[in-house]
């Protein structure tokens, strides 16, 4: 209610100005402030803060100091810093019997850069990460805590163990969903204040996947709380996505050459085999034949499955696809459905990335082992039964309208519903951060089998036109290329979205592109297999502010940046 009460307030102020100026697009009117740099400071106290920082609801559990090198991210010594740990909101559910909190790390380098950093973790959660703050999804060759930044990481409410029948207890739903971000944010900035002298400068907040998920409801949410945001693979509708994998499991299952096993359906040698296919319409498209689509939106106008793949006149040899693999995975492409043809999530682009194991492992395995744990806990009112419930049959013969009903559905135990405590309220209207003079980056990898690029273009569309057709100021999106669920991939998979967010922030440079490495062999955050042999191990791209995409200049290497430009 905080939030729809700020922004009536908000939109009467900017209903004011508008006026003012003689009219002008809605939330678009005047620049964007200028936020000043954050300044360091030397931490002034460690294994003291157990009892030095109190806040309400909050047990501090221990603190102690870690010397430089005891940590390292890509071989590279973390620098000395003091690791606390504690928990926040110690209770008994009253639904479940079970006892529940929020369980938290921080990590307060001994030379401060003056910003904070909270970590948003993947999956379900339940895993304090041990909170070094990663700077993109994949393996990094640098970390928010090797920076310079005080860092926090948190299970968002549950442990590893209530996994996911934690679900059952309301509170623990909504911990998950938003409010662990909400309550351990201020307390973060009083560890922050007691341990250095002052609270932090500048806030930042970032993740991959569910860390995505936390960085885009936190920039509607908590916009005031923030001054950075940096969202990763996100899977900002998360329970629809779920529920539409599960749906394209029951499909791949009705297409499978062996009865229950979904990966022969869709075999690794057809996806490879349909992977070729859109390469030779699309590869090109952008000026290099590299095996990588940059042109994404125009290769999905190139590409037509029915038409580019060959239609098997006998059996099934990975060659080809069947007539009813055809009608089946266009389907899924175009967005898996209801039985009266709702669209449940997101259409998916056609890329070069789609015979990997990572695609596989996503599409087959994890309806069975996460999303129907999820679903039927986590998200669906009333929950499972966690006595008689069994994952893998619950993917395979629940039936999706009744599934798409559930996730919506209240009662009065689960009074909000899945689709308002895990996604952006109002996610198209970011005036808080914008006024503030915050800002966004969001990538996306075009071949990410569980989250659908075309799902954040399609949220960065909604900031957009909602900004009179320009988000630039204050919003930025990046599709990478071939890579998978926040790495992996055929892709230039490393980067470091962290600095040029901190830099647009603080100092006004907008990030008109990001320099990306592939991972090949010997690289120090460890090699993407999915890289191909045809390569330079570190064959390097920009990563173009969405709607530029990289092409080639015409000449120079093409495992160099700089034979490439974002147009
Ligand atoms: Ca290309």
């Amino acid at each position: 209610m905080r939030f729809a009460s700020h922004r009536s307030s908000a939109a009467l102020a900017l209903a004011a100005l508008l006026a003012a100026c003689g009219g002008g697009d809605n939330n678009n009117a005047g620049t964007v402030p200028q936020l000043t740099a954050a300044t360091g400071a030397a931490l002034t106290s460690c294994t003291d803060l157990t009892t030095r920082a109190a806040f309400a609801n909050t047990t501090f559990t221990a603190a102690s100091a870690v010397a430089a090198g005891t940590l390292s991210v890509a071989g590279n010594a973390v620098p000395a810093h003091c690791v606390v740990t504690g928990r926040m909101f110690d209770r008994v559910s009253t639904v479940d019997g079970k006892s529940y909190a929020i369980g938290f790390e921080m990590r307060l380098p001994n030379a401060w850069n003056g910003r904070f950093f909270y970590q948003a973790n993947g999956g379900t959660d339940g895993s304090v990460v041990t909170a070094t703050g990663p700077a993109d999804g994949g393996p990094t060759l640098t970390s928010a805590l090797a920076q310079g930044f005080a860092v926090i990481s948190s299970d968002a409410g549950h442990n590893a163990a209530q996994n996911p029948t934690f679900g059952v207890d309301p509170q623990a739903r909504l911990d998950y969903g938003y409010q662990a971000v909400g309550k351990l944010t201020p307390m973060a900035k009083g560890v922050i204040q007691t341990a250095y002298g002052k609270g932090p400068d500048r806030s930042y907040i970032g993740g991959c996947s569910n860390g995505g998920r936390h960085t885009l409801v936190a920039a509607s949410r908590y916009a005031d709380q923030y001054d950075g945001f940096l969202a990763g693979d996100p899977g900002w509708r998360l329970p629809l996505a779920a529920t539409a994998n599960i749906a394209g499991y029951q499909t791949y299952l009705s297409l499978a050459s062996t009865p229950g096993n979904a990966s022969t359906g869709f075999t690794t040698a057809e996806r490879q085999t349909v992977s070729n296919a859109v390469a030779a319409k699309c590869d090109a498209l952008d000026g290099a034949t590299d095996g990588l689509i940059q042109d994404t939106k125009a290769c999905q106008a190139a590409f037509d499955l029915n038409r580019d793949v060959p239609t098997c006149t006998g059996a099934r040899d990975g060659t080809c696809l069947s007539a009813a693999q055809k009608t089946g995975i266009a389907q899924l492409f175009s967005g898996a459905t209801t039985s009266t043809g709702t669209k449940i999530y997101s259409s998916w682009p056609y890329d070069a990335g789609l015979g990997t194991g990572g695609w596989s492992f996503w599409k087959f395995t994890v309806p069975s082992i996460l999303d129907s744990g999820a679903v039927a806990f986590i998200w669906q009112v009333p929950p499972a039964d966690p006595s008689t419930f069994n994952g893998p049959t619950f993917a395979a013969t629940s039936n999706i309208d009744t599934l798409y009903a559930n996730i919506q559905s209240i009662n009065a135990t689960y009074t909000e519903s899945s689709l308002s405590f895990m996604t952006p309220p109002h996610p198209a209207d970011l005036s808080l951060l914008r006024s503030r003079g915050a800002k966004l980056m969001i990538y996306h990898g075009t071949s990410d089998p569980i989250f659908s690029s075309d799902d954040s273009v399609a949220y960065y569309e909604g900031l957009r036109s909602s900004n009179g057709g320009d988000a630039s100021d204050f919003a930025r999106l990046y599709l990478v290329a071939g890579m998978n669920h926040c790495s992996g991939g055929p892709a230039t998979d490393q980067f470091d979205m962290l600095t040029p967010l901190v830099n647009w922030v603080e100092h006004g440079v907008a990030p008109e592109s990001v320099l990306a490495s592939a991972r090949g062999a010997s690289n120090p955050a460890g090699a993407n297999a999915d890289v191909p042999a045809t390569w330079s191990p570190t064959r390097m791209r920009p990563l173009c502010s969405y709607p530029k995409v990289a092409r080639y200049s015409g000449s120079g290497s093409l495992d160099l940046a700089n034979s490439f430009t974002c147009q």
